[in-house]
């Protein structure tokens, strides 16, 4: 099946195997390169919500799913994983068009996709239990790990296909059912996805959509059939995740924000760490939880280090993301925009000083759009705004350091503890920032650099549980003891130890 790119979409919900279109409301998506409209996303409300969740129930409680050998799940991914790659361009288009990131990350979003769907389907094959035989010639303990059950996954609008598939795929192949629910600002590649699952045989009530805003996921939160929620969006909404999920103690996994230092040492390879410094602050246009936003620079190098990372910067190109040689595309919308462009005002009050960038594009080819320069703030304070709040903008602020303590200190001085990386070329200081550093990731002389076998999430505010490698999966499963007496029932509880 080809993924056409239409001049307006027309996006609802697929319940029980049924695509649902009708709405008596609708969510108009403009392309924030070019302002024209591209969907119209059905918004959901809490009956459809309950609608998916009951469809979900029934395929878990009642249905084959759960029940299919590991080996048949496993081909119903690996077909996915196929249908991915046989839609890499048209799904690509889709995320850079309605995201307005450089079609270039969306592509690499969709082999990522894929590698998480191939991934996820080998999971599957790998799902066990434990067996203790060493409580005596009576007694046998099995632990068995089984599917969770219902799973909602809420996700956000700057890796629109590739977060979804860092949840999807693991709940299927753990053998559960799903709700999910994407951004409203970038429904088509969930959609479209949902479509491919169709088309790979997944059974009917599988795979529920629901499409629409924070109510749709607040429902999905708040439900009680709902076994395990996985969300990924900001903290503050995370927070409230937890409030709605508390009804039924749901098994929460939370992606949440980030604001990740980029620590520079003295001795690291400088041409690589200018590199890594500009990928990190403007892959994506900044609007990435991982985005390392805060360089820390030793002082010894800074003033020759930071005029590098100036040239190098003042070579990104802006403009429309679907061209092919762009490396960053339009802010997401408008007001997000303003948000960006209002917290590098602020940062230059608190006393930070703009060395590159700064401005919103107003004129010429790209003035219809949400387009921005890449940014540059020096001599950020630590307990300023910039340091410490996510921006998700193309934006980068930096401070000095004088020894690793102090760079330890600034990288954990924030609430947030997602990711850090690290520059140099001492394995001691490396080992010592590394074990030091509050934070799920840390990238030594890399950036934004993480196969799918990696564990992925947060210390602090940026969140709880984690997505990816083998704990991703376990996410999306509980853990049943079976005490098995195979002759008598112990005498006295506690068992009688005797004099040991
Ligand atoms: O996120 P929200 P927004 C950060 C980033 C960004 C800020 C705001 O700093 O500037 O969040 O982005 C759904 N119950 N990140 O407003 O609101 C919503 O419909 C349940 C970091 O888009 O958190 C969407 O599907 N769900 C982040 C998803 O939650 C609710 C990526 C995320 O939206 C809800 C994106 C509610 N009450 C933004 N309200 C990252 N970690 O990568 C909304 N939603």
């Amino acid at each position: 099946m080809e993924t056409e790119i239409r001049q307006t979409r027309r996006l609802g919900h697929f319940i029980a195997g049924k695509w649902e279109v009708s709405s008596e409301e609708f969510f108009v998506r403009t392309a924030p390169a070019t302002g024209t409209v591209v969907a119209e996303i059905a918004l959901g409300t809490y009956v459809d919500v309950e609608r998916a969740v009951r469809a979900a129930r029934n395929s878990f409680d009642l249905g084959e799913w759960p029940l299919l050998t590991a080996i048949e799940r496993s081909t119903v991914l690996h077909r996915v994983a196929d249908l991915i790659a046989m839609n890499l361009e048209g799904l690509a288009k889709l995320d850079s068009e309605e995201g307005g990131k450089p079609i270039r990350i969306a592509r690499d979003d969709v082999r990522g996709s894929i590698a998480l769907t191939r991934y996820a389907a080998g999971l599957a094959l790998q799902m066990h239990g434990t067996t203790y035989t060493n409580n005596g010639p009576d007694y046998m303990g099995l632990i068995i790990r089984q599917p969770a059950g219902v799973v909602g996954l809420i996700t956000p609008w700057n890796f629109p296909l590739l977060i979804m598939c860092q949840k999807l795929p693991f709940a299927l192949a753990a053998g559960c059912t799903v709700v999910v629910k994407p951004s409203e600002f970038t429904t088509s590649s969930t959609a479209e996805l949902v479509r491919l699952y169709q088309e790979a045989g997944l059974p009917d009530g599988v795979l529920n959509l629901v499409t629409g805003d924070g109510r749709v996921g607040q429902a999905l939160a708040e439900h009680k059939e709902v076994d395990v929620l996985s969300f990924t969006g900001s903290t503050s909404t995370g927070r409230k995740v937890i409030e709605a999920a508390k009804g039924n103690l749901k098994k929460l996994s939370l992606e949440l924000g980030g604001k990740a230092a980029n620590v520079v040492f003295s001795d690291c390879d400088v041409n690589g760490a200018v590199e890594g410094s500009v990928f990190g602050a403007f892959f994506n246009n900044g609007e990435c939880c991982v985005s390392q936003s805060r360089l820390l620079i030793e002082d010894s190098i800074a003033d020759g280090f930071i005029g590098q990372l100036i040239s190098r910067t003042n070579q990104l190109s802006v403009g429309n993301p679907l061209d092919d040689d762009i490396d960053i595309g339009a802010l997401i919308h408008e007001s997000h925009l303003k948000s960006v462009m209002s917290h590098v005002n602020d940062g230059q009050s608190d006393g930070a000083r703009l060395i590159s960038g700064g401005k919103r594009i107003t004129h010429g080819a790209l003035s219809s759009g949400l387009f921005m320069l890449p940014t540059i703030l020096d001599e950020v304070k630590p307990e300023s705004t910039l340091f410490q709040k996510e921006i998700f903008g193309p934006v980068l602020s930096i401070t000095r350091f004088k020894t690793l303590t102090e760079a330890i200190e600034l990288a954990n001085g924030v609430d947030y503890g997602l990711s850090n990386s690290v520059w140099s070329n001492d394995i001691n200081k490396v080992l010592k920032f590394s074990r030091a550093v509050k934070s799920g990731t840390v990238y030594v002389n890399t950036t934004i650099d993480a196969p799918v076998q990696m564990p992925f999430g947060g210390y602090k505010s940026s969140g709880l549980g984690r997505e990816m490698g083998e704990a991703g999966f376990e996410e999306f499963t509980e853990l049943k003891s079976i005490s098995i007496r195979t002759n008598r029932m112990p005498i006295s509880f506690p068992p009688d130890i005797g004099n040991l």
